[in-house]
């Protein structure tokens, strides 16, 4: 079946009428999925926020990979810097597959909460168990110089909105799975922890929102991931949520941090995030 007729069998419909079930839309992209990469099923699924892109290329020999265009519910990357494609990765050599997505749709961008959700819907429908949920983040804790990867212990969404439709009520106690946690530690003993605060965004906070994020609970502030936990955690997925921190939070830093440093920080950074990520999916 070529990929056309893949797409024309499920004929979804439009993620944003209401009419459409985006559940059926996620098996159209698996269907997609499927046939593009020749993989009838994939094991487990990245997110690839800002800063972890060089982590598809150390899990392991990238089988095949899809403009995110030629995908039911997929748009192209809205942010500079993001691959616009997804990969299907071999794991090593343990005959697993990932699906890496190179890039995620940011609730800021206007598209509506089911199009942020849809990558991680699209996951469980490829048959993926795991996600692994990146981002690049502010950090509240002054320990967190730029280039620090912090394992998201627990999240406070503060975007108002959820990505459950209707009378859905999903229990979120222990959504970033504490096995993952501890595999994760057992790869890299330094790794913290810490709460992910999600802003609507996309202007940063300011210094009085940061005290605020820290004063609720927060340890690092960013504009994404917890509305794909918790759509991850209606489709049974076991969430891994890491976080890179690539600049102190509004007015955490007294010397204010120049944006070449932070970026000099991030590609510092890269390789070691991408070889941990690879190390803890090898092992899942
Ligand atoms: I990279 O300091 C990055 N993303 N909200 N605040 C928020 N998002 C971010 C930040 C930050 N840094």
């Amino acid at each position: 079946m070529s990929t056309d007729d893949a797409a024309r069998t499920h004929s979804p419909g439009d993620l944003n009428d209401p009419a459409t079930d985006p559940m059926e839309v996620a098996r159209a992209a698996a269907a997609v999925i499927a046939e593009r990469t020749g993989a009838p099923s994939h094991d487990v699924a990245l997110v690839l926020g800002s800063g972890w892109g060089e982590t598809a290329d150390r899990i392991g020999e990238t089988l095949a990979e899809i403009d995110n265009t030629d995908v039911p519910g997929f748009a192209k990357a809205a942010v500079a810097g993001h691959s616009g494609t997804m990969r299907s990765v071999a794991i090593g050599d343990t005959g697993r597959r990932a699906l890496v997505f190179g890039t995620r749709t940011h609730f800021y961008e206007g598209r509506g909460v089911r199009a942020v959700v849809h990558g991680v819907r699209t996951a469980a429908a490829v048959g993926a168990r795991t996600i692994v949920l990146t981002n690049g983040c502010g950090g509240l804790k002054e320990e967190w110089p730029p280039g620090t990867p912090v394992l998201i212990s627990d999240h406070i969404n503060l975007t108002a909105t959820s990505p459950l439709e209707g009378a859905t009520f999903v229990d979120l106690t222990d959504l970033y799975s504490p096995r993952l946690r501890d595999l994760a530690r057992q790869v890299d003993p330094g790794l913290d922890e810490g709460v992910y605060v999600q802003f609507r965004g996309p202007h940063y906070e300011t210094p009085a929102e940061v005290q605020m994020a820290k004063r609720i609970g927060g340890d690092l502030v960013g504009m994404s991931t917890t509305l794909e936990a918790i759509a991850a955690r209606h489709v049974g997925l076991e969430v891994l949520g890491i976080s890179l921190v690539t600049n102190p939070a509004a007015g955490i830093s007294t010397t204010p941090l120049s944006h070449a440093e932070v970026i000099e920080a991030g590609q510092a950074a890269a390789a070691r995030c991408g070889d941990l990520l690879a190390t803890i999916v090898g092992r899942l």
